[in-house]
């Protein structure tokens, strides 16, 4: 796995170099300019620009350097914010995005659209997922740009800490999210790889899904924080609901394994073992 440090995949030259120099035979299309509510509505070009060069840039050196298989990982954020839900795939472009993240979803939808090309004009086997909210070990916990989960852990970690009376939870509470543990993620990746080889994109979620303060109330019990949850509805909700139906994968023959408690506790051991790193406090 190649990271972002020695190898910058909005760059075309470093990519065709890249893909010159190790001639991978298979490609997981992982990396991507990701965040939560607010960095997306605050870095709207960031999202937009860095994840289609990134795309388009290891789709077409994967094509032009005979990669035997390409697996392309998009987000449930680009289904339609109304979509009847579970979400399926055939839901896709029949109706507006969330404003939060449009750019974010618009690219990731163009991703989509360009395996299926590549597919379709050369005969590549590239494919397309969309994974449901993920989380787990080596998540960012920057309060600014992190995802609800991640932010969550270490905010109520930090209130434990500190002694503080509440935690500030952004939004209504009342928004449902369906969370999947990274290494789940990480083995249907694989799972897929080895067998499908379909013109479309297949959803790969947890099945079940909890408002943010149902979430909230999980992390404190977790942490063993017993103060109050304040809820800050300047802040935005975004899409009320996006749980993906993944009947799909099921009949591929793949189910997730890790709870949502079980991959909260993994998460918090990993966040406080990691803790002076990820928050580049001393400790
Ligand atoms: O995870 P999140 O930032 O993104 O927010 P989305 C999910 C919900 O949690 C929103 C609420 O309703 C937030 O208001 N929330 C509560 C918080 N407290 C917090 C907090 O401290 N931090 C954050 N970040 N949220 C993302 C897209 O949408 O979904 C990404 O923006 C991507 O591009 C990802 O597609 C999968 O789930 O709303």
């Amino acid at each position: 796995m190649e990271r972002s440090s020695s190898l910058d995949l909005r760059c075309q030259q470093d990519v065709e170099k890249f893909f010159s120099d190790r001639k991978p035979e298979y490609v997981f299309l992982s990396a991507a300019r990701v965040g939560g509510i607010l960095a997306n509505e605050r870095y709207p070009a960031e999202f937009i620009y860095d994840n289609l060069m990134i795309e388009a840039n290891v789709v077409h050196s994967s094509f032009r350097h005979g990669v035997k298989k390409l697996l392309f990982l998009g987000s449930t954020c680009i289904y339609p914010k109304f979509a009847p839900q579970p979400l399926k795939e055939e839901s896709l472009l029949s109706g507006p995005l969330e404003p939060t993240n449009e750019p974010y979803a618009v690219a990731k939808i163009a991703g989509i659209k360009l395996v299926q090309a590549y597919r379709k004009q050369y005969g590549c086997r590239f494919i397309s997922a969309m994974p449901t909210n993920l989380y787990g070990p080596g998540d960012n916990f920057d309060l600014e740009k992190a995802h609800v989960l991640p932010a969550l852990i270490r905010k109520v970690h930090e209130a434990r800490e500190s002694g503080a009376g509440a935690v500030n939870v952004w939004g209504s509470g009342r928004p449902r999210r369906e969370f999947l543990y990274v290494d789940d993620l990480a083995e249907a990746c694989v799972f897929l790889m080895r067998n499908y080889d379909g013109d479309d994109v297949v959803n790969v979620g947890f099945g079940e899904d909890v408002t943010i303060r149902e979430l909230a109330e999980m992390v404190a019990a977790v942490v063993g924080y017993d103060g109050a949850l304040e809820f800050d509805v300047s802040k935005p909700d975004g899409t009320p609901r996006k749980l993906v139906d993944c009947s799909r994968m099921t009949a591929l023959g793949w189910v997730p394994g890790v709870s949502l408690v079980d991959g909260i506790e993994k998460t918090y051991n990993w966040f406080i073992e990691h803790y002076s790193v990820v928050t580049g406090a001393e400790v």
